[in-house]
């Protein structure tokens, strides 16, 4: 484990995993009298000083906008701005740092791929294909594509515990499929699907392939060459960055066939009242000033991933939430909702008799911070024949003894009911 200091020059070993924890500010307070203990990284991750201190210091010492000044200020922003693509791109094994569109996040992400290649590939009759365990922001844009072209929503369906049925894709995948959208990490209940199969599957009609890596991203090495997709979108609020800042990844020849989706300053190259010409690719799809002090925190944030190293996070990551599942399974009148054979840092469970709502705030009382609700994902709580579940979700800062500390809690919330 290494990090960088906030100007990314020199780097220096985290010592271990307390030190990481410790580089959060947010996390070293009192709620209610009690130390937080953050359950919620799903939701939103919470940020570490390196990424605080890049977006502090680009609106301290170097405020200005990019691409247009030719002053020093415009020249350090446009460099530091235009420095993290590439970091982007290494982070996802992008071979081209140009295939990196900064967007608002995952939702703008999926939005822009389907105003824009999908609204030019789907047409009548056409078949656009998602999951059963989409999250809104992967159900919503296709939706309103498909009402848009005449076309017809398809879904893979899942299981009773929370995988997808991927046994019939081919029936699932015909030569109408034009388009096939898939979360990699369900937000619901912690699913890592396999999504390599779904591509590889949907590749062989010459379908367009989506992935919304929102949940992935800060928890497992994602690599778009690997797996074979043409567009993958995720939010920098979800992997210690700042929020309102996004990336959606493309396959760079689509990327350069697709129209901009936004027109204003910045996209074009010339601009007449007969015609407009457009910038290159990624530039053609970021009109308008950009979320500068985003992007430079993202670049602090994908610094951060690095220092700390996706196997640190995955071995913390793994023994947490098998052990968090153990717990909870001891827990009577507990039910986990969703056993998929693989799980990412979410658990979703309910208590019986008790709305999860009712428990949320309870549990918030104990100073722990959980997310009651449908997740954005209304299909799959009907799925599971629920209106809403508690989810507690897991962060590289979490530690052992906070389950406990959820546990007791979840005893408190039945105590009050009981
Ligand atoms: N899920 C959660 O608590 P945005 O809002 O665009 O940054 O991310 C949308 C999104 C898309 N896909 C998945 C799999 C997601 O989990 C999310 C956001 C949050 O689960 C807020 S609902």
């Amino acid at each position: 484990m290494s990090r960088r200091s906030p100007t990314g020059e020199s780097r220096v070993p985290f010592a271990d995993l307390a030190e990481v924890r410790s580089q959060f500010p947010c996390l070293q307070q009192q709620i209610h009298g009690k130390q937080l203990i953050y359950l919620d990284s799903a939701a939103t991750s919470q940020k570490p000083s390196q990424v605080i201190e890049a977006v502090d210091s680009y609106y301290r010492e170097y405020c200005s906008n990019v691409h247009r000044g030719v002053h020093t200020l415009s020249e350090r922003a446009t460099s530091r701005y235009e420095g993290v693509r590439p970091k982007v791109a290494v982070l996802i094994n992008a071979p081209d740092p140009h295939s990196v569109i900064f967007t608002r996040s995952t939702t703008e992400g999926i939005n822009l791929v389907a105003r824009t290649i999908g609204r030019s590939r789907v047409g009548e009759g056409d078949e656009v294909l998602i999951s059963a365990m989409e999250h809104h922001a992967n159900i919503v844009p296709w939706q309103m594509l498909c009402e848009e072209q005449g076309a017809i929503l398809r879904v893979i369906p899942c299981d009773e515990n929370g995988d997808l049925i991927l046994n019939d894709l081919e029936s699932l995948i015909t030569d109408r499929t034009k388009v096939v959208s898939v979360g990699y990490v369900s937000n619901a209940v912690g699913t890592r699907h396999d999504v390599k199969k779904i591509i590889s599957a949907a590749r062989t009609i010459g379908a367009i392939t989506v992935i919304d890596a929102a949940q992935a991203i800060s928890h497992i090495p994602v690599d778009v060459e690997d797996l074979g997709c043409d567009f993958l979108a995720f939010s920098g609020h979800k992997m210690y960055g700042p929020t309102g800042i996004g990336v959606l990844w493309g396959r760079k020849e689509l990327l350069d066939q697709m129209s901009p989706w936004q027109g204003g300053g910045d996209m074009i190259r010339t601009v007449s009242f007969e015609r407009t010409t457009y910038a290159d690719t990624p530039w053609k799809f970021e009109a308008g000033t950009p979320n500068i002090a985003g992007v430079i925190g993202l670049g602090a944030a994908v610094d951060f991933l690095n220092d700390v190293g996706f196997e640190t996070i995955q071995e913390h990551e793994i023994h947490l939430v098998a052990e968090a599942m153990a717990r909870l399974d001891q827990v009577e009148g507990l039910s986990i909702i969703g056993r998929p054979s693989h799980r990412i840092s979410v658990i979703s469970f309910i208590l019986d008799g008790i709305h999860p709502h009712d428990a949320g705030t309870i549990i918030d009382q104990h100073s722990v911070a959980i997310r009651a609700g449908h997740h954005c994902a209304m299909p799959l709580m009907k799925h599971f024949g629920v209106p809403a579940t508690i989810r507690a979700s897991f962060a590289v800062y979490n530690t052992h003894d906070e389950i406990e500390a959820l546990t007791s809690a979840i005893e408190s919330v039945k105590a009050v009911f009981r």
